[in-house]
């Protein structure tokens, strides 16, 4: 075993003062107060040196994914249709519905993967039981699962195998399947007899990281066991591998609009993965800076990054604003842009939603009503007395301060404390 430098998941980026505008500066993190920045910046002279500075190399461009068929190693029918029966996904005799799942190429969590297939007799799953994979011949960053545990969520360590001898590992699971929580949800699933029942099962997606600098030649999944009623057993159902890039190279996932509201301004989050995929670190000196472009919305508060080793991710939520007229929900194409030495590192095109639903409750509350001065865009807090987000309100009115109706408390005997953030004039106990 060896190890490398590679940190999966850093932590979450917020938007940095309002009114910095994206693409012009700076931004010199350093000097991002409130930034939950990814380590410390290199100080202002280098920052400096960011801004508008296009030479000494650009971005390089992030290799297509490789799609690895696993028809050679499906070792069993987990998939059935209401014409095609006779799968047993979990040695109990029940199966994913084909009708409701994807077929063939299809995307999921930004990754392409090969989905297997559900015609009569057709194996689609590799139950995990310590099979050596072979991997096309290359230098890869990830390795991306499409994975389901039957009876009861499992995981083990996976080998990779590298054309020099050596071998790293990484640990790969997933969810049960019956939980129903997963990247593809599907309503019901086949029982032994043919029939439905109707009941969420899922296939999750599970990554795990390469080292970039060897060339993998193999991997050897995990043992757990074969399906049978009472023991966890984990599927593999399609495996696509990333390859690593070269120089500069940044990649964003998972981009997407949200109804939550960054804490200090109320803007609306943005969020989106920024992942260096290359071999030179991000330093301040790149000026890297994460915004949104969409009609009908500005940023307000973009994310400055000021570094991002090889191998290293970090969630960014940003903040946007809706332009006046613009109704909350409102569907419309934009994206998500991380610009670095001046020039477009990467993006991700997406349909946002702009603008927050005027209430949402984070769970069901009693009824309560009390009164509440709230400002347009700013946003209200029930807070449990532990602190627990109970739900939130959203000043949307066209008047800068308006008195509105807020729910409630958690139960009889339970008062909890509305704690307003900055700029009400008031806040209230109940
Ligand atoms: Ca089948």
């Amino acid at each position: 075993m060896s190890s490398y430098p590679r940190r999966l998941v850093l932590n979450t980026a917020a938007g940095a003062a309002v009114g910095t505008a994206v693409g012009t500066a700076a931004a010199p993190a350093a000097a991002a107060p409130g930034s939950a920045g990814t380590g410390t910046a290199d100080g202002s002279e280098a920052a400096g040196r960011g801004t508008g500075d296009s030479g000494g190399g650009g971005w390089g461009t992030v290799p297509a994914p490789v799609l690895v068929p696993l028809g050679t190693w499906f070792d069993n029918d987990a998939i059935d249709t209401a014409e095609a029966r006779g799968g047993d996904f979990d040695g109990s005799g029940y199966t994913f519905p084909g009708e409701e799942l994807p077929s063939g190429k299809t995307e999921i969590a930004d990754v392409p993967f090969d989905f297997p297939s559900s015609a009569a007799g057709a194996k689609n799953s590799v139950v995990a039981l310590g099979q050596r994979i072979d991997l096309p011949k290359g230098r890869y960053f990830s390795a991306h699962f499409l994975v389901s545990c039957g009876y009861g969520s499992t995981s083990g360590q996976a080998t990779v195998h590298y054309a020099d001898g050596s071998t790293s590992s990484a640990s790969l699971g997933g969810p049960d399947w019956y939980s129903g929580g997963g990247a593809i949800t599907v309503p019901y699933r086949y029982k032994p007899d043919g029939s439905k029942e109707e009941h969420r099962v899922s296939i999750d997606a599970a990554e795990f990281p390469l080292d970039p600098r060897r060339e993998a030649v193999a991997l050897t999944l995990p043992t757990t066991n074969a399906p049978q009623e009472g023991r966890s057993s984990l599927h593999v159902f399609a495996l696509t591998l990333q390859p690593g890039a070269e120089g500069r190279a940044l990649a964003l996932r998972g981009a997407r609009s949200t109804t939550s509201l960054l804490e200090d301004s109320g803007a609306q989050s943005v969020e989106a993965t920024v992942i260096n995929m290359g071999t030179v670190g991000i330093t301040a000196a790149d000026g890297l800076v994460v915004g949104v472009e969409v009609p009908g919305a500005r940023t307000v508060q973009p994310v400055p990054i000021p570094r991002l080793d090889p191998g290293e991710q970090v969630r960014a939520r940003i903040g946007i604003r809706s332009r006046t007229g613009v109704e909350p929900g409102t569907r419309q194409g934009g994206r998500v842009v991380a610009r670095a030495r001046g020039q477009e590192a990467a993006a991700a095109e997406r349909e946002l939603t702009l603008g927050v639903p005027d209430y949402q409750a984070h769970r069901r509350l009693p009824e309560h009503s009390s009164g509440a001065l709230l400002v347009p865009g700013r946003q209200v807090r029930h807070l449990h007395p532990l602190g627990r987000v109970l739900g939130t309100r959203v000043g949307t009115g066209r008047q800068a301060v308006r008195r509105v109706v807020l729910a409630a408390h958690a139960g009889p005997g339970q008062p909890h404390v509305h704690a307003p953030p900055r700029g009400l004039r008031r806040g209230f106990r109940l």
